[in-house]
């Protein structure tokens, strides 16, 4: 919907000229507001102030132009200086919304609640007016969505590139306890950030045949940019998020519109758009579609051909020097079959060798690995490959011979060859080959690595095992991080204020190192009050949140008890919930003198579950019986609430994280590669009970072993334990909260029956083997821990304490 300021000086009367200006101060400010309200959303300026939607359009393009015109002045500087660019390739970008971060990061938040307040609304109003932008799963997409805002920060000259999603992340709703999902639509009411470059788009190519390298395709469509600008933290630099969407070559077919067959007419044009429609809502586990590898193809070559042309754009033409001038990183395998595109690119439309491409091609990629569990690891049966990109086909397998070569003289024992190959058996489909996605990033990228020290180690030791044996040096740790911009100076200004005006600066919030300086107050009776103080508004919020969100009224004086993130077994939101099973029992028997001394917990649980996930439904379906079960009984009052947060998402967990206490991280040692939100909790000082997984570790090396709450087995002992699943026998509180269950004390047994099995039954009752994620193992420690921490909370003092160390948790 926007318009440029070049065109609204031309289109505006003369009188009105003098007002396109892009500063900053709130006259500028509400003058673009207004223009943009009557030429760019095209409403009679009289209905402003009732109109909440249009305004927040306006107020849209006004901070939208000035991020439009640092983005110009970046890219300007950037050709001048022509350096090296970094381009983060990823199917996923967790953006959420971008009004706040956007008046934030350019200084206009008093600005735009000046111009705000006179025609009637404060920013809260014009905030929540966005949809998030929701084109990603989970943490991997988030994860992309916090590089971008650091790389703006860091003056970096990098792309984001992915893609324009039609349909972001499903929208959950809870009904009678279970999920429902609804299509999310997000750009049905227009994006006003991004701006769209029609020419700026490049012909991708489906199916056909490649006969000796020369492919005739039988499909064809146009990949068009969309950028999305990316402000930097106290710079001017502003990068973009380049989103591609997919167009018709040709509009429509005219003849047959003319015969009358109107269907066929659109054909094409329906089935390019299909490609970008929507995002697969899987996270960490994959499905084999032939629409997921045509978006992953789609996005990958159309990125790679818009760095080829920068490349050539700039007067470069040594091809061997492009690794000087462009870095690709490929988040997890989704953009992997970026190493045989950029082969072919360069072969077929550049005229290179294989030799010398093969050369470029390994100094261009490095790949992130996010992921040890055998589901989620990308491979594409060989047909649908063939079928689908013959070309690129035929150069993999010609990578897989090369490979097979080169190990061959490496004397490699010809059975791990074969395990190996980017070509393969697949070890479940009954001997069919499929193309290994990992194996052709290791082959074709010159690093890769892990998301957390203890992830990085554990694929040296399981999914790219072979591949350490032979290339150790490719092996690095990039532990993840998260932008303390919009997780802790945006979304918790009283935290914000709190810390500079103690550290006298708000350097931290370019450098969070600096939070250190934090440590010297730690037990410092005022600003302990005033930590408590700013920690109570932002429960407050959340109590509210969950009143509206599920009708629940909570009492913001209890502890605030979090897990948010996806549903998945390994995270093992079922161990939270079976311990507030336990506790409820446990609080049911207390003697009226031994509640008094409780310390009442609100224990809230959010995420979503891939439709197809049937067990990870049944447990939400259990957790929102628990909470009907424990929060309607008079007995239990405010000591226990058990709390689903529906619809969690990037705008929700800026409520939700402010408001925590205590933030759970429980996954099964050695299956969560890292985990982010651990990092978003700790800065908004929140405790932490959990495993020693992921990042956690690494918390804990910061903060002190001392002031966590630990649990659990601990990598190097969970396989022994696995393996010993039917000599042991777990606790009688635990097997006490498996008979409630069965008991139907939260509805229909039947129903539950798969949960029961995965925990108790036999081998081969379910998917995996007998309590394949330790639940009843840790189920002890779990709760001594918890235990721990009610322990701590009474002491307000130690608690406190506690909390700042947790805020002087450096970044990395
Ligand atoms: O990536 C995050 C990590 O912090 C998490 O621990 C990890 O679980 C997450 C296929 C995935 N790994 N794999 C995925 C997502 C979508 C999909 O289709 C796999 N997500 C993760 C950031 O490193």
């Amino acid at each position: 919907a926007r318009r440029s300021a070049v065109t609204r000086a031309v289109m505006a009367p003369d009188s009105m000229k003098d007002a396109v200006s892009l500063d900053n101060d709130a006259e500028a400010l509400t003058k673009s507001m207004l223009l943009h309200y009557q030429y760019s959303v095209g409403m009679d300026p009289t209905t402003i102030s009732s109109n909440k939607r249009a305004a927040y359009e306006a107020l849209a393009c006004a901070v939208g132009e000035r991020l439009a015109a640092k983005f110009n002045k970046t890219q300007d500087h950037f050709k001048k200086v022509d350096q090296k660019y970094g381009y983060y390739l990823s199917a996923e970008f967790l953006q959420g919304r971008a009004l706040l971060n956007a008046v934030e990061n350019l200084e206009l938040e008093s600005s735009v609640k000046e111009s705000l307040a006179k025609v009637g609304y404060t920013l809260e109003d014009m905030a929540e007016q966005e949809l998030d932008m929701a084109l990603g799963n989970g943490g991997l997409g988030r994860l992309a969505a916090c590089f971008l805002d650091s790389m703006a920060t860091l003056d970096l000259p990098m792309f984001g590139y992915g893609i324009r999603y039609s349909y972001g992340m499903f929208k959950q709703l809870i009904d009678d306890g279970f999920q429902k999902e609804e299509p999310d639509y997000w750009l049905g009411t227009g994006n006003p950030w991004e701006i769209e470059r029609p020419s700026t788009k490049y012909p991708i190519s489906f199916g056909g045949k490649s006969v000796k390298g020369v492919w005739t395709p039988a499909d064809q469509v146009y990949a068009v940019a969309h950028d999305n600008p990316i402000p930097g933290w106290n710079t001017d630099n502003t990068i973009s998020l380049r989103l591609w969407g997919a167009r018709p070559v040709e509009e429509f077919d005219l003849s047959s519109l003319n015969s009358g067959k109107y269907q066929e007419a659109f054909e094409k044009r329906m089935e390019a758009e299909t490609i970008c429609a929507v995002l697969y809502p899987d996270d960490s586990t994959t499905e084999g579609k032939i629409l997921r590898l045509k978006q992953q193809y789609f996005f990958t070559s159309a990125s790679l051909q818009d760095i080829i042309a920068r490349f050539l754009e700039a007067g470069h033409t040594d091809w061997d020097t492009l690794p000087d001038h462009a870095a690709v990183q490929l988040n997890d395998t989704h953009p992997t079959i970026g190493v045989a595109e950029l082969m072919r690119l360069l072969m077929d439309d550049h005229g290179l060798e294989w030799d010398q491409a093969w050369a470029i091609t390994g100094k261009v990629f490095a790949y992130t690995n996010h992921t040890v569990l055998p589901e989620a690891l990308e491979k594409w049966g060989s047909d649908i490959m063939e079928d689908l990109l013959p070309r690129n086909f035929e150069i993999i397998e010609k990578i897989d011979k090369q490979f097979v070569k080169e190990m061959t003289a490496l004397k490699v024992d010809k059975k791990v060859i074969a395990r190996m190959k980017p070509i393969g058996e697949d070890e479940w489909g009954k001997g069919k080959d499929v193309v290994r996605m990992a194996s052709l990033a290791m082959c074709g990228a010159h690093t890769v690595n892990g998301v957390a020290a203890v992830h990085s180690e554990i694929i040296k030791d399981t999914v790219l095992k072979d591949f350490y044996a032979i290339w150790p040096e490719k092996f690095q740790n990039k532990t993840n991080g998260v932008t303390q911009r919009r997780w802790l100076a945006f979304c918790n200004p009283e935290l914000r204020d709190l810390i500079t005006s103690k550290l006298g600066s708000d350097e931290w919030i370019g450098d969070l190192d600096k939070l250190t300086g934090l440590r010297e107050f730690a037990e410092d009776p005022e600003f302990q009050a005033k930590w408590r103080e700013a920690k109570l508004v932002k429960k407050q919020a959340l109590a509210e949140y969950v009143k509206e969100t599920t009708g629940y009224t909570v009492n913001p004086e209890a502890l605030f008890d979090v897990q948010v993130k996806r549903i998945h077994e390994y995270k093992r939101q079922l161990l939270n919930v079976m311990r507030c099973i336990h506790q409820y029992s446990v609080l049911k028997k207390m003697t009226p003198e031994e509640k008094e001394d409780v310390v009442p917990r609100v224990v809230m649980i959010g995420g979503k579950a891939a439709p197809g996930y049937a067990m990870a439904k049944k447990i939400i379906k259990l957790i929102n019986a628990t909470g009907k079960l424990v929060n309607n009984d008079p007995e239990i009052g405010d000591m226990l609430k058990v709390i689903f947060l529906p619809n969690y998402n990037v705008s929700a967990a800026e409520i939700i994280i402010p408001g925590t206490e205590l933030s759970e991280q429980i996954s099964t040692a050695g299956t969560e590669a890292s985990g982010t939100s651990n990092m978003k909790f700790a800065m908004n000082g929140a405790l932490l009970v959990g495993t020693m997984d992921g990042a956690n570790i690494e918390i804990w090396e910061e903060i002190g072993k001392e002031n966590g709450f630990i649990f659990g087995a601990e990598v190097e002992e969970v396989d022994a334990l696995i393996e010993a699943r039917n000599e042991f026998e777990p606790c009688e509180e635990f097997q006490a909260v498996l008979d409630q269950i069965e008991a139907g004390d939260f509805g229909d047994v039947e129903f539950y029956q798969q949960i029961l099995d995965a925990l108790s039954g036999e081998d081969g009752a379910h998917y995996l083997p007998k309590d394949f994620y330790l639940l009843g193992y840790d189920f002890p420690s779990y709760c001594a821990a918890q235990d721990a921490v009610d322990a701590v909370y009474k002491d307000q003092v130690l608690y406190c304490s506690i909390f700042m160390m947790f805020g002087c948790w450096p970044h990395h």
